[in-house]
């Protein structure tokens, strides 16, 4: 649009316009969905078409370049700090998570400082020269490495998704209406990590062939230790990492070096690595004796449920966003720790039909995949929802199935599907289903 206070010269005409009137210029403007356009039509409904650079702002005099970039000024990004579970704006110094704004990204890779934290005794400042890793037990050599040892290794890089085995957790017993993609699923992100294979560890100390698992403890005074089965999928898969997204790891995140092990509960992903033992059962920490089991329906304790399972989330729209009938272009996440997620379903009826989603490429075994679907919505009140296959079969269950199957005792591993309301005022709420 013309706009007659514009400040500067006129900009270029490149394209010439054939009808110069008012009356032109606006029927010119029409919209370019028609019927039977399709995907094409329905993008571009809304868009008014436009005919020359008058009609975008003119060029701008830049700020000065500086070494470390920051967000635009028009961006708020940000995570959520909590004490557990679901209390939200405390104090920083209670809190022991923090959650990814899964709403307010785009793509698959969480940006290093959005990534969810989740620490139980604060963050340690480690100094890499001092920081030692012990690796002993059942193997032929004890061995201490420094990290300069570690990066001189030979390493891999992988994108992987970690999730916290409490991330959904607000939904077991009730939905409140309030809550976010944030508050409700901020528990899982995906970065590209480097390091060093474990397995190249293992055959460095000489693992005994007995030797089935691996404690791995953290230098954080929560002490942090956790058992890891050594399967042959985790010995050919986790690794000592010591960088995230291009970049030394984050203190909040592990510096200067942590366990990966993509797939399983984030827990066993330990943060400033300090050992590793080998033995020939698991050590039977607090952690996995008290702290992260599951109380079954019969009153009975779940133990080392480890793996992260198939799951997913429209993340737009999503909870306590506002939307208008027309078309909409769903989109959300969806990961499993058993591999690849090879399909997602979408309903925008409560479940009643289901259709694909596009699933955008390449999607990586264990990272998170971005799924998108187009959607008219009338205006009357419905539900939306999304349902995810991964490659070994596993379909991500309904809420009913789940509670089903362990109860509401459980606290961890929540990976039902996610339904949205979306009232007559177009308001998108979280509830059970
Ligand atoms: N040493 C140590 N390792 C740790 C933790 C911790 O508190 N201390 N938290 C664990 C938990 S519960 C999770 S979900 C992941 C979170 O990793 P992140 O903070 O990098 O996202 O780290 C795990 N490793
Ligand atoms: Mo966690």
């Amino acid at each position: 649009m013309k706009n007659p206070d514009r400040i500067g010269p006129p900009p270029q005409r490149d394209v010439q316009p054939s009808d110069q009137s008012d009356a032109g210029r606006a029927s010119r403007r029409v919209f370019l969905a028609s019927a039977g356009a399709g995907v094409v039509g329905l993008v571009a409904a809304g868009v008014a078409s436009a005919e020359s650079l008058a009609d975008v702002p003119p060029r701008q005099l830049g700020a000065p370049l500086s070494a470390r970039s920051e967000r635009s000024e028009f961006v708020q990004l940000g995570r959520i700090p909590e004490s557990t579970p679901g209390k939200r704006n405390v104090d920083p110094m209670d809190a022991i998570n923090s959650k990814t704004p899964l709403q307010d990204l785009y793509g698959v890779i969480t940006p290093s400082d959005l990534h969810y934290e989740r620490s139980h005794s604060g963050i340690p400042s480690l100094d890499p020269a001092l920081h030692r890793i012990l690796l002993h037990g059942m193997s032929h050599k004890q061995l201490v490495l420094t990290v300069d040892d570690l990066k001189s290794m030979p390493s891999v890089s992988r994108i992987a998704f970690l999730e916290c085995s409490g991330n959904g957790w607000e939904n077991w017993k009730h939905a409140d209406p309030g809550l976010t993609a944030q508050d409700l699923y901020g528990m899982v992100s995906t970065h590209e990590w480097t390091g060093v294979p474990l397995s190249y560890l293992v055959s460095l100390v000489g693992k005994s062939a007995d030797s089935t698992w691996m404690l791995a403890e953290g230098g954080d005074a929560s002490g942090m230790a956790r058992s890891i089965p050594l399967t042959d999928e985790i010995l050919s898969e986790a690794i000592v990492a010591y960088a995230q997204n291009g970049e030394p790891l984050r203190p909040a995140h592990g510096y200067p070096v942590r366990l990966l092990i993509p797939g399983f509960e984030g827990n066993m992903s330990v943060k400033w690595l300090r050992r590793l033992k080998f033995g020939d059962k698991p050590f039977m920490t607090r952690w996995e004796t008290a702290r992260y089991t599951s109380v079954m329906p019969d009153g009975r304790a779940r133990q080392f449920h480890l793996r992260q399972d198939v799951n997913s989330l429209i993340t737009s729209p999503s909870g306590m966003m506002a939307i208008k009938p027309g078309y909409h272009r769903i989109s959300g996440l969806a990961w499993s720790g058993h591999g690849s997620i090879v399909k997602v379903e979408v309903s925008v009826d409560g479940g009643l039909h289901w259709r694909d989603a596009q699933l955008n490429t390449p999607v990586l075994p264990k990272a998170q995949a971005r799924f998108q679907a187009d959607w008219d919505w009338d205006g009357t009140p419905t539900k939306i929802v999304s349902r995810s296959t991964d490659e070994k079969g596993h379909v991500q269950p309904t809420r009913d199935a789940l509670i089903g199957a362990l109860g509401t005792n459980a606290v961890f591993h929540f990976n039902a599907q996610q339904t949205w309301s979306v009232d007559a005022q177009g308001a998108v709420r979280n509830v059970l289903a």
